[in-house]
């Protein structure tokens, strides 16, 4: 088959009636402005009522009130998480992860390359030295869980994937950085990522999206019949490879059970195409369903291969059933969302308007008996609408899915769905809700914990058109928060965002606790302190000391509002200098930064932090050190010189 995408000038609403995935594939090549030509029509847009009104007002949080929620976001393409705050919508913070940040130094201190680099894959090592470089500066940042306990969120920490660089990142709660990067042998392209529910987070599941021969060091090339994806369970607390299966088909989205006992990942690919049109060429696709207690099982008893150090079961269509298990989903499915009632997976059918919902207390009987039909703990198949992505929860028995070729949200109940696949005559959908425009992800407030309360909801939209000023060819995308109010979604705010609003959590304050200051023994800067022990300087007391060592010059400042403890220093052209500086103000609010003028060089340091950064002086002249952090009355002053000698000769 060809592989271009056919766009052919039929109207969007003109597929409305539609179901032939054949009709909505195509649409999902639409010219932009033909999926606008439908949008505007409202089923219950923001209504102006009284009670809306009521209800939108009860949302707001008034200047210097704070928010009840702390949303996490990923934030796509660029690579980082940001803080907001819910229901306001503030964005509070960015926690740099897998991109360099100007305004931190992240990528750049030596505290923050030696987390980039720890668990790097030594070819990934190569290939950056080939290229002048230390860490990849670049990722893709879906999908951003919490630590669970018992199912509930623990305010321990945020588990990210970047799907550009096959990596799995950790954050620390307490201080909101990031503490482990983890490069993943084997996959390829980490994008679905779920932290296991019960009893608590011992894994993290992570699933490659990209097909690549099971050994891939250019033996083998154009040959897909040899190409495999991996899934991997991941030891949340030493952030290591635990074990990875081997599966058939390629894997999308994952999510974990109530209970300890499965994992489950959605495939668009089980044809294993290598092209749009063979990719969706099959009517059914599937969802994988790993049998954790059984996989360990096979680990401990060494059923299993070992591929760069990992211990990899397969559990490949026709490998042993005992393993995972192939559910078939019509078409191309996407979102994976277990349901707080413990009971309800939804997978979203994306080029089929459906969402399956599987019962997951079936999958023992499933596991156990052959025989039975491969659909048999499909409890439910609703019709919802057009390009169903993520399922949302209020804990009350309802979801919430976003449909992205009708730019809408569809409120719908888990129950009567099943009722109407046991043949009763109702209607499982509530309302459906206009979202501006083409929703991906949502999420509901507490909505994937035990502790789903139902009272807001977020869409994370991928086009914002025509909502805010054009700022040129490239658009922000959308997100909206609503208020959950009975049957309906009440629009509360609209809030343009920057690649991307790709996913979130909404996390009840209550379950974060982070510190306003560093402790002076935190981990972070260890191997620092190690390096500043061995040269006799002791990094937690005022420090104005320059240690040489042959053409490496070591400099030990710190910093207390508004000075440097060093108001210059010398080194001579060629040195490879390193600058330690702990910033000694106590108060909470009072960070410091050192930025090396034109050198490239800067970096943060917060209230008890030490950070260092390395370069060499490759220019001799006199260079102003600055704070880069607004600190003081007299910041501006806080200032020195580094002078740079010419090389003799
Ligand atoms: Cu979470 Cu976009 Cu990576 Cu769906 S995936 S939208
Ligand atoms: Cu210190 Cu600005
Ligand atoms: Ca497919």
């Amino acid at each position: 088959m060809s592989d271009r995408i056919e766009k052919p000038g039929i109207s969007r609403r003109g597929l409305l009636g539609a179901t032939a995935s054949g009709a909505m594939l195509t649409s999902l090549g639409l010219p932009r402005a033909a999926m606008l030509a439908g949008t505007a029509a409202t089923l219950t847009a923001a209504s102006t009522s009284a009670a809306a009104a009521a209800t939108i007002a009860d949302a707001h949080v008034a200047p210097g009130q704070l928010d009840e929620y702390y949303g996490f976001w990923s934030s796509g393409q660029s690579g980082e998480v940001r803080i907001l705050g819910v229901p306001s919508m503030r964005e509070l913070m960015r926690v740099p992860v897998f991109n360099r940040c100007s305004a931190t130094g992240w990528g750049q201190t030596n505290e923050s390359i030696r987390i980039h680099q720890e668990n790097m894959l030594p070819q990934t090592k190569a290939y950056l030295a080939a290229n002048g470089k230390k860490i990849h500066d670049n990722g893709d940042l879906h999908h951003v869980h919490m630590s669970f306990t018992e199912g509930r969120y623990d305010g321990r920490f945020l588990f990210m994937n970047d799907k550009a660089n096959t990596r799995v990142a950790r954050v620390r709660c307490d201080i909101m950085k990031c503490d482990k990067i983890l490069e993943i042998p084997n996959a390829k392209a980490i994008h679905g990522l779920r932290p296991q529910k019960w009893p608590r987070t011992n894994y993290v599941f992570a699933n490659g999206e990209d097909e690549v021969p099971m050994v891939n060091d250019g033996k083998i090339l154009d040959e897909p019949a040899q190409y495999v994806n991996f899934f991997t369970a991941i030891n949340a607390d030493e952030m290591k490879v635990a074990w990875q299966v081997m599966v058939s088909g390629n894997l999308d989205n994952t999510d974990a059970d109530y209970e300890g006992k499965w994992a489950f990942s959605t495939s668009y690919n089980s044809e294993k195409g290598m092209n749009l049109a063979d990719m969706t060429s099959a009517d059914m696709d599937h969802v994988v369903v790993f049998n954790l207690a059984e996989i360990e099982k096979g680990i401990a008893e060494g059923d299993y291969i070992e591929l760069q150090g990992v211990k990899v079961i397969d559990g490949r269509k026709g490998a042993n059933k005992k393993y995972t298990r192939y559910i078939p989903i019509p078409n191309n499915p996407h979102g994976c969302n277990m349901a707080p009632d413990k009971i309800h997976l939804c997978i979203a059918g994306k080029l089929s308007p459906t969402v399956s919902v599987i019962d997951v207390r079936k999958l023992d009987e499933y596991f156990e008996n052959d025989a039975l039909d491969p659909r048999f703990p499909i409890v439910a198949e609703p019709e919802l609408g057009l390009g169903p992505l993520h399922t949302a929860f209020d804990g009350k028995g309802n979801a919430y899915t976003t449909l992205f070729l009708d730019s809408q949200i569809v409120f719908w109940n888990i129950e009567r769905a099943i009722q109407l696949f046991n043949g009763e005559n109702v209607d499982p959908i509530i309302s459906k809700t206009d979202v501006h425009y083409q929703p991906g992800h949502n999420s509901t407030s507490m909505g994937e914990t035990l502790d789903a309360d139902g009272k807001y909801f977020v869409s994370m939209n991928k086009f914002s058109k025509d909502r805010f000023l054009n700022v040129g060819p490239l658009k922000p995308e959308n997100e909206q928060l609503f208020v959950i109010d009975g049957d309906e979604l009440i629009l509360a705010h609209d809030g343009p965002t920057f690649a991307e609003p790709h996913d979130s959590i909404i996390v009840h304050r209550s379950a974060v606790n982070p510190l306003h200051v560093y402790d002076r023994n935190d981990s972070s800067w260890a191997a620092t302190r190690a390096q500043a022990e061995a040269d006799g300087v002791d990094i937690d007391d005022w420090m104005d000391t320059v240690v040489r060592d042959g053409n490496k010059v070591r400099i030990y400042m710190s910093s207390s509002a508004p000075n440097f403890s060093l108001e210059s220093f010398t080194v001579k052209e060629g040195n490879e200098v390193t600058v330690i500086i702990t910033n000694i103000d106590d108060i909470g609010d009072l960070s410091h930064g050192f930025c090396v003028g034109d050198h490239g060089v800067a970096m943060e340091i917060s209230a008890q932090q030490t950070s260092s950064v390395t370069f060499v002086a490759a220019k001799p002249g006199i260079y102003w050190y600055y704070c880069q952090w607004f600190c003081h009355a007299l910041h501006m002053e806080m200032r020195g010189r580094m002078f740079v000698e010419p090389r003799e000769g």
